[in-house]
């Protein structure tokens, strides 16, 4: 039996190539890791990127003399968290009980916290560079304390030190030197948000890896353990903040039953830097208050907000605010009451004023008028009040016009509201992107948009600087990311879907890194140290996204999923009442050719976009190929840059995203061994799905839009496994 664990666990470091002759070595690390509890744990996924695994031996004769100790002062709750997180952590790397000290004695203590909480820290004399790095900032250096070397973690924030324990972690996970450091560190952006779309009964609008982890049934009695490991997996990335609810949202979740229930969450997240948001329901007053209106400029309304706030802030006195969706998608708002949305946002952020908290208020809008473009809706709808928000009010804007496609331009808000606080929205749980079938690393379509110019101030005016304040310094900056957890066990559905809320917890504190290097750092903490898989998994995480895109939605398409749970294709669909819900009504298909045309011939969309974009964007011959069809109708026969027809390389497009999936699925099957068996062959199933589901596409789609074309499929696209009545006679199942 111990045999049998020994190599899987050996595996697991990756030191397969020299199991015989470290056999030995390994019993003794197999016992060690018995006694120290490590080995039993199965590779269900649930440790996420801080698994804590034994490192290379390599690596652990290097790093163990530079970490014997670790010296945290101090008795708070973060402090603890800090101490406790250091001693498993390197205690696991390193394959060695790493001893708790109150002072420094030897070499190789780790010296972690701030100068109020260390007397060693205080005294470095190191006020200015840590003011200059705020309290989530860190710094770390190597140190030379008295006669001993040491590392030192500091910050003048506890969520700092935290921050910097989990930055020293990762840098023995990825196995990087660690003996000459000199980091300061402080994040990009302020508010680095999860939404939860969670909703009371447990369920999860758009989730797709199980029911909520809040057991609102439970709390606030009970608190279930899970919620201070997923505190852990925010705080390592960065993460501090989290929505605990639905933005389609209840106003039961404001009643003194519930708010007790969510500050229990609260007390968990707190020594973790991890702030509560609450999404609140417009029309709460009437509801829970018993008003007869909502109205915003109504100052009993006004008064019940100022009370609840009042009442959150008693409980959760480091409450973060309100992520409000109004007047969308029948959601209550001020326009409900013929007021705007500056009058309601401002009115909640009057109530939350006295306690620094927030109002994110969504851009997220789109009305239902005859001939109205939906991709322009958000634009017209908010952009007017650009200036008209109070200073604790932040704007969040999905990443684009639509609705979290698998591809779209960047939202022509970023750059167009100068005077305003920009947030960034993106999905993480893959409500168009195969749900937690699909393997695609969204880090890589999040930096298309951060890196995305809009022009607003001239070249180099991109997304990141908008949002980041670079471009127009506003106050309080932020990213928000719809979350993909639940109560899976492996949190995510999909082992590589955690790779996305890792990647966005690194993008928002950094939104200028390379998603090759998120990627790294996380294969190289969930999966294998192995170089070479660690490079053909990047590899395969880095193309992921433009194979979903080529078989789902390529040259610009979007919206064409089966109506209501957006799974699989329908790009038949034109039932619902709401035109602006039909995937018909964004392909336009017809007899000449297909896509929206947005420009001056159609809805003109694109001009609301900043010179040169609009002007690139709206000409057929400069127009990047991959937004062709979001902004132009294209006749059938148009020759691509390429030389080939329109019609052809769309074709094309599927048949490569179905190849994508095909030869993914060998070089996964190839990495068994490398990888422990359980994910692995879980991993291989999803893959499988994946591939199942791309011919669908391919073929779904293209058999409709042939009835448009009336062409045949070019050379080297595989004949449709179905007929066009099969394909819409069922959705797909997940
Ligand atoms: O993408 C759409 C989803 C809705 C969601 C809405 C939103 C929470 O289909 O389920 O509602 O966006 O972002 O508000």
């Amino acid at each position: 039996m111990a045999c049998e664990h020994q190599t899987s666990n050996l595996k697991g470091v990756n030191l397969r190539h020299k199991r015989n002759s470290i056999g030995l070595i390994a019993c003794v690390t197999v016992a060690l890791q018995l006694f120290l509890g490590a080995s039993t744990k199965a590779e269900d996924g649930y440790r996420l990127w801080l698994r804590y695994e034994l490192l290379p031996k390599q690596m652990i004769a290097v790093y163990r003399p530079r970490v014997t100790s670790v010296v945290v002062t101090g008795k708070s709750a973060s402090l603890n968290a800090i101490r406790s997180e250091l001693v498993e952590g390197c205690t696991g790397l390193l394959g060695k009980p790493v001893a708790v000290a109150d002072t420094v004695v030897h070499d190789g203590a780790i010296v972690v916290g701030t100068p109020t909480s260390s007397s060693l820290i205080s005294g470095l004399g190191w006020q200015r560079q840590l003011a200059g790095l705020g309290t989530e900032g860190f710094r770390i250096r190597s140190f030379k304390l008295g006669h001993h070397s040491v590392t030192i973690i500091a910050s003048n924030g506890e969520a700092g030190a935290l921050y910097g324990a989990f930055y020293f972690l990762r840098l023995m996970q990825t196995l990087q030197p660690i003996d000459n450091l000199d980091v300061s560190e402080k994040p990009r952006l302020q508010l680095r948000v999860l939404d939860h779309w969670d909703n009371l009964d447990g369920s999860i609008e758009r989730g797709y890896a199980g029911r909520s982890l809040w057991d609102w049934k439970a709390l606030p009695e009970k608190v279930d353990p899970r919620l201070r490991d997923y505190a852990r997996a925010n705080a390592s990335v960065g993460i501090n903040g989290t929505t605990l609810n639905n933005v389609n949202a209840n106003s039961q979740i404001l009643t003194p039953e519930y708010l007790r229930k969510v500050a229990a969450v609260a007390d968990v997240f707190r020594p973790y830097g991890l702030r509560v948001y609450l999404s609140p329901r417009f029309s709460a007053p009437i509801e829970l208050g018993g008003l007869k209106t909502a109205d915003p400029l109504d100052p009993e309304v006004a008064a019940w907000w100022r009370k609840k706030s009042d009442e959150i802030y008693k409980m959760i006195p480091d409450f973060g605010g309100f992520l409000v969706k109004a007047n969308s998608e029948g959601q209550p708002g001020p326009r409900t009451y013929n007021r705007n949305h500056v009058d309601g946002a401002n009115m909640m952020a009057a109530a939350l004023a006295p306690h620094n908290g927030v109002v994110i208020w969504r851009a997220f809008v789109y009305d239902a008028k005859p001939g109205y473009d939906r991709a322009a809706a958000a634009y017209d709808n908010l952009q007017p009040f650009d200036g008209q928000f109070a200073s604790n009010v932040l704007l969040q804007v999905k990443n684009g016009p639509i609705d979290f496609q698998p591809r779209e331009p960047f939202h022509p808000l970023f750059g167009a509201m100068p005077k305003t606080q920009l947030v960034l929205e993106v999905q993480l749980t893959q409500e168009y992107l195969g749900f937690s079938n699909h393997l695609v690393f969204l880090p890589q379509m999040w930096r298309e948009i951060l890196d995305s110019d809009t022009y607003a101030n001239g070249p180099a005016s991109t997304v990141r600087k908008v949002i980041d304040g670079s471009l127009y310094h506003q106050r309080l900056t932020g990213m928000a990311g719809v979350a993909n957890t639940g109560s899976d066990r492996n949190w995510t559905g999909h082992h590589f879907a955690q790779a996305n809320w890792y990647g966005f917890g690194r993008l928002a504190w950094n939104p200028d890194l390379p998603s090759r290097r998120i990627a790294e750092e996380w294969i190289n903490m969930t999966f294998t140290h192995d170089v070479k898989a660690v490079g053909t998994i990047n590899r395969l995480m880095l193309e992921s996204h433009e194979a979903v895109v080529d078989y789902m939605t390529p040259l610009g398409l979007h919206h064409i999923m089966w109506g209501g749970h957006h799974y699989g294709p329908a790009p038949w669909w034109n039932t619902f009442d709401r035109d602006d819900w039909n995937p018909v009504y964004y392909h336009r298909a017809d007899e000449r050719g297909l896509g929206f045309d947005r420009t001056e011939t159609g809805s003109n969309a694109v001009s609301q976009y900043h010179a040169p974009v609009r002007d690139r964007f709206a000409n057929l011959n400069t127009c990047p190929e991959n937004f062709l069809l979001w902004f132009h109708h294209v006749p059938w026969d148009y020759r691509m840059r390429s030389g080939r027809t329109m019609w052809d390389e769309l074709a094309l497009h599927y048949q490569r995203g179905v190849d994508w999936t095909r030869t993914t699925r060998k070089e996964w099957d190839a990495l068994a061994g490398v990888i422990d068996s359980e994910r692995h062959a879980e991993v291989a199933k999803k893959l499988a799905i994946q591939e199942r589901d791309a011919i669908w596409w391919r073929d779904a789609v293209l058999l409709y839009f042939q009835t448009f074309s009336k062409r045949p499929l070019p050379a080297g696209v595989d004949q449709p496994a179905k007929s066009l009545a099969e394909y819409k006679a069922k959705s797909l199942s997940w």
